[in-house]
């Protein structure tokens, strides 16, 4: 059965549809934007023609066209149709959109650009063609806007198809094999076309052996999967294990500084471009829980990944580097190594050592994509490298796609945050989307005057399967869409890129679906946060699958993510003066703010201290008092979006109103389970009692 049509159902393309649209110019993406809008005219009565640029279109209402050296488009208007005036770095995918006495005119001076201005004007509806007249230009805050797939091609004995996938299996392989029907890749690719997604890496970073194929022998499948996106420009990119020299190409070494190593990547690379011209480069997870890298030859990791950089340099290709190295196999006993300080300790080193393209792709938190994280401070710590900000947008640590939780807030706050004091004449240091994208107030970053462009962009797991809506729970689509839509505009507001969401997901639908849906969702990610793991402490999952409560199910193990309670209190230490010194990786003002438990906010508290539970918080309350509270909060507001949710489950398709209803059962059961598991766990501890007299097992 087809698939749920997410934020791409027919009917959003109504107001198209029913008008008189000219699609001008050429290229591949010319032809999809052709198509979509000729699909559209047929559906709802519009007409639809397809001229070259230049040509008189009079009686249009909308004219989507390539720019030309020419003059205008005759009869058009606005009938003065200049280049487009943005910065050449983002040139190709900006678009102009104008609107005069109600007629469109969307101009682009690539058919990337005339793409996202298609969907551009889908995404207002029939508001793109109402109101005063516009004249405005669109362009991407970066060329960068990617999507990593943790997908296997044969199904991984404990990891399953897609690692950490939690939508069924992958789209892209079933048990050993590229999908020979490629049509649901197709339908993907469009909805990432729609939210300006542009880059797609299609297998897991944990890269196994018959994966690790994908590179040589299996080369031709990947080709397959490259043409399917390159018609939504979207340009692929692949895992690579390190080791490739050694288990695919059978030389005895993987050394980076090895010549007949740098001569099998030289080889691999000219393959793969010369097959998928476009082809993107490659992703490496490096010495990092188990996979090769180049320590194992006591090279550093700008010796690896420059090597490769190399390789792949004469085709313009990228090497993303992750930054996830850490020691998995800790001593719990040992408390001078702290997981949190690794990114730092391993990458600030080697800034500017690195080749221009590579990427250092740094998750947005020092442990591990938790529910609360303090921003990584190797964001902030490497001025001279390229930077990717990578997010989760799979819900590993966030409640795996059964419970409701939008990430749209946790991203923009993450975005948002700024390292340094504001500066310069019109205030404002750069913000994480400066540092990632190159742009704004970056130039001023008072450490060092300048910051390298381009920069790293944006990179994020996906969430999606080939379950029947995509991503299991319905409302974690929403997820999807705005992670796209804020690597093309990271100061967007979360709720109004929700509206964005609901406006096309439920075309037509009366508002008070839109406000159930703002109900359940506004404050999801803070709930979540409430019934789970407190104050930024970190991993209290069940080990392995991640899903549900265990609070010391990791307090004794190698992976180095521990929270340290006992009778009297909870918490790292990671302060300086007393601690593992993690505070002090932060430019001022931060490292002072994060090292003392009286200055350092309360939702990280104890990511930074160890404190008693008689600590008394900003918000005037005791540590244990807060636990409790939360955690009983947490379930309340759950049972309210589930009502909330229950006046309007009959005005949506009742497939999604089932599987939401569904979800909604789990998430209820799993957030008293934690909630129950917290209190009890704390109370046992703590041995305070609850100040509202409320029922702890
Ligand atoms: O969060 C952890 C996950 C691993 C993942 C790793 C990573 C792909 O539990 O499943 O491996 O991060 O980001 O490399």
């Amino acid at each position: 059965s087809a698939p749920h049509p997410a934020w791409l159902p027919d009917d959003a393309f109504a107001a198209i549809g029913s008008r008189r649209v000219v699609v001008a110019g050429d290229g591949a993406l010319a032809g999809t934007v052709a198509e979509e809008v000729a699909a559209a005219t047929a559906r709802f009565g519009g007409a639809f023609s397809r001229l070259e640029v230049g040509d008189g279109v009079a009686d249009a209402e909308l004219v989507l066209t390539l720019a030309s050296s020419d003059a205008s488009p005759a009869d058009v208007s606005p009938a003065d149709v200049s280049p487009v005036g943005v910065s050449p770095v983002d040139a190709d995918e900006s678009f102009r959109f104008m609107r005069e006495s109600g007629a469109v005119v969307v101009q682009a001076t690539t058919d990337a650009g005339l793409l996202y201005g298609l969907f551009h004007v889908v995404r207002r509806g029939e508001a793109a063609f109402a109101g005063p007249d516009a004249d405005e230009t669109h362009a991407p805050a970066t060329d960068l806007r990617m999507l990593d797939h943790w997908d296997n091609v044969d199904a991984h004995p404990t990891m399953g198809q897609v690692e950490r996938g939690y939508s069924g299996g992958s789209i892209f392989y079933d048990n050993g094999f590229v999908r020979a029907d490629l049509s649901r890749v197709e339908r993907y690719a469009r909805l990432l076309a729609a939210v300006g997604i542009n880059h797609v890496a299609i297998n897991n970073v944990n890269v196994h052996a018959h994966e690790a194929r994908l590179l040589t022998d299996d080369l031709g499948d990947v080709v397959r999967i490259a043409a399917v996106f390159r018609r939504w420009g979207i340009r692929v990119h692949l895992s690579v294990s390190f080791a490739s020299p050694i288990t695919l190409g059978g030389l005895d070494t993987s050394d980076p500084l090895d010549q007949d190593v740098a001569h099998w990547w030289v080889r691999a690379a000219a393959r793969v471009w010369e097959a998928i011209p476009d082809f993107g480069g490659f992703v490496v997870k490096a010495d990092s829980e188990g996979q090769p890298g180049p320590f194992a030859y006591g090279r550093t990791h700008a010796d690896g990944a420059n090597m490769l950089a190399a390789a792949v340099e004469p085709f313009d290709g990228l090497i993303h580097w992750r930054a996830f190295v850490y020691n998995h196999r800790q001593d719990w006993r040992d408390r001078s190594t702290d997981r949190a300080r690794a990114a730092f300790d391993h990458f600030h080193p080697l800034d500017g050592a690195f080749s221009d393209n590579v990427i250092v792709q740094v998750k947005y938190g020092p442990l591990d994509f938790q529910v609360r994280e303090p921003v990584s401070p190797v964001v902030a710590a490497m001025p001279h490298t390229r930077i990717a900000l990578e997010l989760q947008v799979t819900q590993e640590y966030t409640g795996q796609q059964k419970h409701a939780v939008y990430l749209g807030p946790q991203w923009s706050q993450i975005l948002g945050f700024r390292f340094w004091e504001p500066v310069g004449r019109d205030g404002g240091s750069p913000t994480v989307a400066d540092l990632a994208t190159g742009r704004g107030k970056a130039s001023e970053d008072p450490g060092t005057g300048t910051w390298r462009k381009p920069a790293g962009g944006f990179a994020a797991v996906s969430n999606v399967g080939d379950d029947e809506f995509w991503t299991g729970h319905p409302f974690a689509q929403a997820n999807l869409y705005a992670y796209g839509r804020l690597c093309w505009d990271p100061t967007l507001d979360p709720g109004a890129v929700l509206d964005e969401w609901i406006g096309l997901t439920f075309p037509g639908a009366p508002d008070a679906v839109g406000q159930a849906v703002h109900a359940v969702l506004d404050r999801s990610w803070e709930t979540y946060e409430q019934y789970t793991a407190p104050l930024g402490v970190g991993f209290m999952v069940r080990p392995g699958h991640h899903y549900g409560p265990d609070v010391d199910g990791y307090e004794y193990t190698p992976w180095g993510t521990y929270h340290f309670a006992d009778r009297d209190g909870i918490g790292v230490d990671r302060s300086v003066r007393t601690g593992t010194g993690y505070a002090g990786q932060y430019p001022s003002p931060w490292r002072e703010t994060y090292e003392s438990p009286s200055t350092c906010p309360d939702e990280l508290l104890l990511f930074f201290h160890h404190v008693p539970y008689t600590h008394v918080l900003h918000s005037g309350k005791t540590v244990i008092q807060h636990i409790y509270d939360t955690h009983f909060e947490g379930v309340a507001r759950v049972e309210a979006m589930i009502e909330a949710w229950s006046g309007v489950s009959k005005l949506v398709d009742p497939r999604f109103s089932e599987r939401v209803s569904e979800q909604f059962a789990e998430q209820l059961r799993s957030a008293t389970e934690w909630r129950d598991q917290l209190n009890t766990y704390f109370l046992r501890k703590s041995g305070t009692p609850d100040a509202h007299h409320r029922r702890i097992y």
